[in-house]
């Protein structure tokens, strides 16, 4: 327990400086062992889907039992940014199947942090509905500890298995983290019983990373991540997954000045995405579709303190230099029977350099007041290399060229007092995006949720929001209460619209459309949440949500969550502490029948969990879906039903 403590301490003190850049908004914890910190109910165990899901604005995006899409206050990917310690990453499917937190595993890391809207953290760019920065698990220096860690877990829906071990080290010289993880799982049985086919994956993960102290003021690190994931089926989706491999590895000198620290880090990384249709029975068209997405950077970070100690006035200032170059390449090779095979360039190995520069500024007035403050301006160069790629597209834009330039930007700012019981804040922010690979260079990439193919317009303009939002909490004797709301007004927002000359060339498909921008487009989220402890050993917690998404006609935008809800009980008695959960939605009544989207229906699940903690061992088990309810959600894509009733149980040791 005192190494717990210990560790978190240490890994406290090392992120210091760098989470008064980030003004988290939001963190979950992924490997710390503690109460009243957010993390999933399965702990360590648990996918890193599932940590996500416990953040505030975040839904996921289901295709699958497997790589769930992040979507923060109703934005997808294309409107977040997610960096793995600061490093940028893109996936390389064209149809979205493999969200870059799909390429970490939950024992790689410390916690993941949301910024929620234009603030992101100073590596963000094109974030508009918010940024996720996934932090690893570092020990540190100076601990002066080893650790061994070793958990297993299983689900019995599904046949989930998870085993993971992981060790460390932290001396006054050198740090080290290293582990091994493996997951797999089988068919799952929906609501009443019945497997639902292709929902089974595999993945394997290893990981290392380390720190050297060459002097007291000059660190160097490093970090290697390897992560596999095979035989991964998307029962929402008409192909699988044979092979997502991502390869992550970063170098970083950090210097200490006497009154500011600064790190340099270069990284390079690599994913591997191969679709597979040959499972599939019925296949009128067999189709090879890889796809390949390498990016290297570099960022430098200087952060300082500047206060004035009679006043109490402080600012922790921070600015970021980045540079990133990455490289998408995807193609699709048709074998239609007897006849010779077709070939298409889907993504027309674009390469993009950008690079930004950052300023954010807290300031802490006194007590009860802060102003926070940050910028950041982005310059993007692109090029299409692939000479096929490019003429197919060129065909239906006569006057597109294979080069493009793209400046975006966001300034956010935001005021915070608290005064006795309360706290209350209000921020506004500008920012823009612009349009991603697909949007821009997509060629005939069939979209199963609307049942279109879709063409990317190289002519888009950059997309951008205002944003406007607040936050009161108030709390008496026992009782928290608070609210949280945020409005996104969008110019220029990026959609398929349809282009009834073309053709698709999908079997199946209805038809083609094409990324355009709508004049406008307004997006709002607003939730209440409540915290009560009612006796020593009980608590309650609650929350309810309502988001609303149109477009210029006023008309819903698709994917914007219903109502939801969620409550929780917890009761702890000596080392085991229990919960309740009900979770649910209503009906879909803001769908968007426009954009190919079809209503679903209310539902509601109860979940219990258990966990019991003796010093180094914790033993949790759990029932999900308790009444084995059939359901989907609105973010199941294609409306394929969840997981029904669910045991699971796994243990983790500290050795
Ligand atoms: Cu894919």
């Amino acid at each position: 327990m005192l190494e717990t403590v210990l560790l978190s301490t240490v890994l406290l003190s090392d992120t210091t400086a760098a989470d008064k850049v980030r003004n988290l908004d939001e963190v979950v914890i992924v490997s710390e062992t503690g109460r009243g910190k957010k993390r999933s109910v399965k702990g360590r165990v648990a996918s890193i889907d599932e940590h996500i899901g416990e953040l505030g604005n975040v839904n996921l995006i289901r295709r699958g039992s497997y790589a769930w899409e992040p979507v923060v206050n109703n934005m997808q990917t294309e409107r977040l940014s997610t960096t793995i310690d600061g490093m940028k990453i893109f996936y390389a499917c064209t149809d979205k199947m493999d969200p870059v937190t799909s390429y970490v595993e939950s024992g790689n890391l410390q916690s993941i942090s949301l910024n929620s809207g234009l603030d992101g953290n100073p590596q963000a760019t094109g974030n508009i509905g918010g940024s996720l920065d996934l932090k690893l698990r570092k020990i540190g220096f100076d601990a002066d500890t080893h650790q061994v860690n070793v958990s297993a877990g299983h689900e019995w829906n599904g046949h989930l298995q998870v085993y993971g071990a992981d060790a460390a080290f932290s001396g006054k010289r050198v740090y080290l983290n290293t582990g091994v993880f493996y997951r797999e799982a089988g068919n799952y049985k929906v609501g009443g019983g019945e497997l639902l086919n292709y929902s089974q994956f595999s993945k394997a993960n290893a990981f290392a990373n380390a720190g050297l102290r060459l002097t007291e003021k000059d660190v160097w690190e490093t970090v290697l991540i390897f992560d596999r994931a095979t035989n991964v089926g998307y029962p929402a989706l008409n192909m699988d997954v044979s092979k997502a491999q991502g390869f992550i590895t970063s170098l970083s000198y950090k210097h200490q000045f006497s009154n500011a620290g600064w790190e340099t880090k270069a990284y390079y990384n690599h994913i591997i995405h191969i679709m597979d249709d040959t499972t599939r029975p019925d296949v009128e068209i067999h189709m090879d579709m890889p796809g390949d997405s390498w990016t290297t950077g570099l960022y430098s970070l200087l952060t300082t303190s500047l206060g004035d100690y009679d006043s109490g006035l402080q600012h922790d200032v921070a600015l970021n230099y980045d540079f990133y170059y990455n490289r998408l390449f995807a193609d699709m090779t048709m074998y239609p029977g007897g006849a010779a095979p077709m070939y298409m360039v889907t993504w027309p190995d674009v390469g993009t350099l950008n690079t930004g520069l950052a300023f954010t500024d807290n300031v802490t007035v006194n007590d009860n007041h802060s102003l926070r403050f940050s910028a950041k301006v982005a310059w993007q160069d692109q090029r299409l290399n692939n000479e096929e790629g490019f003429s197919g597209q060129k065909v239906f834009f006569p006057l597109m060229t294979d080069h493009y330039y793209q400046t975006t930007g966001r300034v956010a700012a935001s005021y915070q007092i608290s005064i006795l019981n309360s706290q209350f804040s209000i921020g506004g922010g500008w920012g823009s995006r612009a349009p991603s690979v697909t949007e821009a260079y997509g060629y005939y990439l069939n979209n199963t949720f609307d049942q279109y193919d879709y063409m990317g317009n190289p002519h888009l303009k950059n997309e951008s929001a205002f944003e406007l939002n607040s936050k009161f909490q108030f709390s008496i004797f026992n009782f928290q209460f608070g609210i949280d709301a945020n409005a996104f007004l969008f110019k220029d927002y990026i959609i398929g619209h349809l282009d009834s000359r073309l053709s698709a060339m999908t079997v199946g498909a209805e038809g083609v459309k094409v990324y355009g921008n709508l004049d406008h487009a307004a997006i709002a989220n607003v939730s209440l949440t409540a915290d009560w402890q009612i006796t020593e050993n009980l608590g309650w917690n609650g929350k309810l949500s309502y988001s609303h998404g149109s477009d210029d006609e006023g008309d819903p935008l698709p994917l914007i969550s219903p109502v939801a809800w969620r409550t929780r009980f917890q009761y702890s008695y000596h080392r085991l502490l229990t919960e309740l959960e009900v979770r649910g939605n209503a009906r879909q009544n803001n769908f968007a029948g426009k954009y190919g989207e079809t209503e679903t229906s209310a539902w509601n699940i109860v979940n219990l969990s258990a966990v019991y903690q003796l010093s180094a061992l914790s033993i949790r088990a759990g029932i999900e879906n308790l009444f084995d309810k059939k359901y989907s959600s609105y973010s199941d894509w294609n409306n394929i039903p969840q997981k029904g009733r669910n045991v699971y149980l796994n243990v983790s040791i500290e050795l």
